[in-house]
């Protein structure tokens, strides 16, 4: 990085200095109302989502993704440390270049234990983003940024910290999610990491479910799709804002993922199987098109969401549920549960098409999550956004790190009031 970086600041520097005044968006009253839907407002190095292709990682569609990035011998799915080279250099790593990675994080996987007893301290029914949440931020006391910036760190040197921080935190992002796991729902047992296994399939080995090689390429399969979904997401854009202050990779990350704790963000793929088992429970066999498509209407009519269906910026199906629909058609293909998503994909794009008000009639990525883990007997739900978090910390440190190498500021925009807005507006 230390190689890159010099230049691309030369890059952005002579693009501002050339074209700063350049409009690239307008701020207008429905979108100051309307959540700044689709308004170009941040700058990530790391991902885009195309409306019509979905997520682009350094310009890598996930197919190609997954297709180029390095997989551990006899493995189908990449690993974690090729993909995190991928974020972090912006370009396709080699096998050796990944297992570098693997191998930072092997060496940096240690947990403190001061961290495993916060979470047991905790209510036991504490729900488990928390959790979550919380293992991060305690270990904020382990930050080599905090310490280096109250000693004499250079803010050219920002970003070497930022990564310290970034490569330690993400090194123990399975140990911390299993413990949570097993804390949460297996009394409390713990396994260590097996040396001899990637970042991405220890997860697997730590709740159990080391003998079941498919589910540990589902993991592979899963922290990758999970990674980044440009810049502006709830969780991201959170954790950007939070990290601006030069709050570090720590505090960061804990925010972020509270954000993706939320019912519209991550929370989505929980509520997604809920909505799921719901229909399986309401039929007595298999339903027909028909009976489906009239519990989608009727879920509507209850004034509810379809979840897993639609989304703030996609307009076509999720690429990262093609994936896993991939995944299940080879690996789990008699899964009842799996033959419901399917139907479910046929009838509900007609069902909200039809309310002429959804933009995005298609499904996103929580449509089929939660199924995938279910098979496989991971069957606490509310788990299911901390794997979530997982995959996502990982995009969230890299432009972390991109962010302090490129010196942007602390992000201080204004607010207006509606009384402000009508005097704009009066006489208009
Ligand atoms: N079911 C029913 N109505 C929906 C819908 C769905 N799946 N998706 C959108 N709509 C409605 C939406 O509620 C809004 O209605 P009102 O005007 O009455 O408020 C209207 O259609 C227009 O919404 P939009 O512009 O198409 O979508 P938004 O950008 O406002 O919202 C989502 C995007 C993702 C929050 C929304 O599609 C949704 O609630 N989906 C279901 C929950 C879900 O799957 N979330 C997962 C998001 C995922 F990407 C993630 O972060 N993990």
């Amino acid at each position: 990085m230390a190689a890159i970086i010099p230049a691309h600041r030369a890059r952005v520097t002579k693009l501002v200095r050339s074209h700063g005044s350049f409009v690239v968006d307008q701020v207008t009253i429905d979108r100051l109302y309307g959540g700044l839907r689709g308004m170009t407002v941040l700058v990530s190095e790391i991902s885009k989502v195309d409306p019509q292709y979905g997520i682009r990682l350094r310009g890598y569609t996930i197919q190609e993704v997954l297709d180029l990035l390095p997989k551990a011998p006899g493995t189908e799915y990449p690993l974690a440390g090729g993909l995190y080279y991928l974020l972090l250099m912006g370009e396709m790593p080699t096998l050796e270049d990944a297992l570098m990675v693997e191998n930072e994080w092997k060496a940096r996987s240690h947990v403190p234990d001061y961290v495993f007893n916060v979470l047991k301290s905790l209510p036991a029914d504490t729900h488990p983003m928390t959790m979550f949440s919380q293992a991060i931020l305690s270990m904020q006391h382990e930050s080599v940024f905090a310490r280096r910036y109250n000693e004499d760190l250079q803010k050219v040197d920002y970003w070497e910290a930022a990564l310290e921080d970034s490569l330690n935190l993400t090194a123990k992002l399975p140990t911390i999610a299993a413990f949570i796991y097993n804390l949460r729902y297996r009394d409390g047992q713990f396994i260590s990491p097996d040396p001899n296994l990637d970042w991405s399939a220890n997860f697997g080995h730590m709740i159990g479910k080391g003998k079941d090689s498919d589910y540990l390429e589902l993991c592979r399969l899963f922290f990758v799709l999970h990674s980044d979904h440009e810049g502006a997401n709830v969780s991201a854009h959170t954790a950007h804002l939070v990290g601006s202050t030069l709050s570090d990779i720590y505090y960061s990350c804990s925010a972020g993922i509270n954000g993706l704790a939320g019912p519209l963000h991550g929370l989505a793929n929980q509520k997604c199987l809920r909505w799921l088992l719901s229909v399986r429970e309401s039929f007595e066999s298999f339903p027909t098109r028909d009976q489906l498509e009239k519990f989608a209407s009727d879920t509507l009519n209850a004034g509810k969401v379809i979840p897993g269906y639609g989304h703030a910026v996609l307009r076509t199906v999720d690429p990262r549920f093609t994936a896993q629909l991939k995944f299940a058609d080879k690996y789990l293909p008699q899964d009842e549960l799996f033959k419901l998503v399917k139907l479910v994909y046929e009838v509900v794009p007609d069902v909200l098409q039809k309310t002429g008000k959804v933009k995005n009639p298609w499904p996103n990525v929580d449509a089929i999550n939660g199924t995938l883990q279910y098979h496989y007997g991971v069957k606490e739900f509310e788990f299911y956004t901390v794997l979530f978090g997982v995959g996502r910390i990982m995009g969230i440190t890299a432009n972390n790190v991109w962010a302090r190498a490129l010196g942007l500021p602390i992000e201080r925009p204004v607010s207006l009031t509606t009384g402000n807005l009508e005097e704009l507006t009066a006489g208009i």
